[in-house]
């Protein structure tokens, strides 16, 4: 994603948020970062911990904006399961500034959010990120 056009701690606050569903996004100063072609400093100040009121209005399929299937960024070994490992990994690749203690809470508030049955690894059907590709029926082609 153009990070112009982003602030980080949205991004990664609103992974797998639903349509219609609210969220209060608490985003710490180290995350605001990027949007600035967006976010003047006057809206979004620079330097300090936000909180955003963020509603979903309408979610479209995430090919549409360019963005992968995020279930098969993450599943490295392609097993069709993610593990806290590999979305560890995933964090620490590609926020590698923001490793460390926030990468692992950020990994535990996303295996809390999706793996729903709790067997610490998230199914294709657990996942709530982005996981459309640019043809319909998803399941068979992992
Ligand atoms: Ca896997
Ligand atoms: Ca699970």
């Amino acid at each position: 994603m153009d990070m112009d056009f982003v602030i980080e701690g949205l991004r990664i606050g609103m992974i797998g948020q639903c349509n219609h569903e609210k969220r209060k996004i608490w985003i710490p100063k180290e995350l605001v970062t990027g949007g600035q072609k967006v976010f003047s400093e006057k809206y979004v100040p620079r330097g300090r911990d936000l909180v955003f009121e963020v509603q979903m209005w309408n979610v479209a399929p995430n090919y549409m904006f360019g963005m992968p299937n995020m279930f098969k960024v993450y599943d490295t070994d392609q097993d069709g399961y993610l593990t806290k490992k590999e979305v560890g990994e995933y964090f620490v690749n590609v926020e590698k500034q923001h490793s460390g203690p926030l990468v692992t809470k950020l990994v535990n508030l996303f295996m809390a959010d999706d793996d729903t049955d709790g067997d610490n690894r998230v199914s294709f059907d657990e996942f709530k990120g982005p996981k459309w590709d640019t043809n319909a029926s998803r399941r068979d082609e992992l």
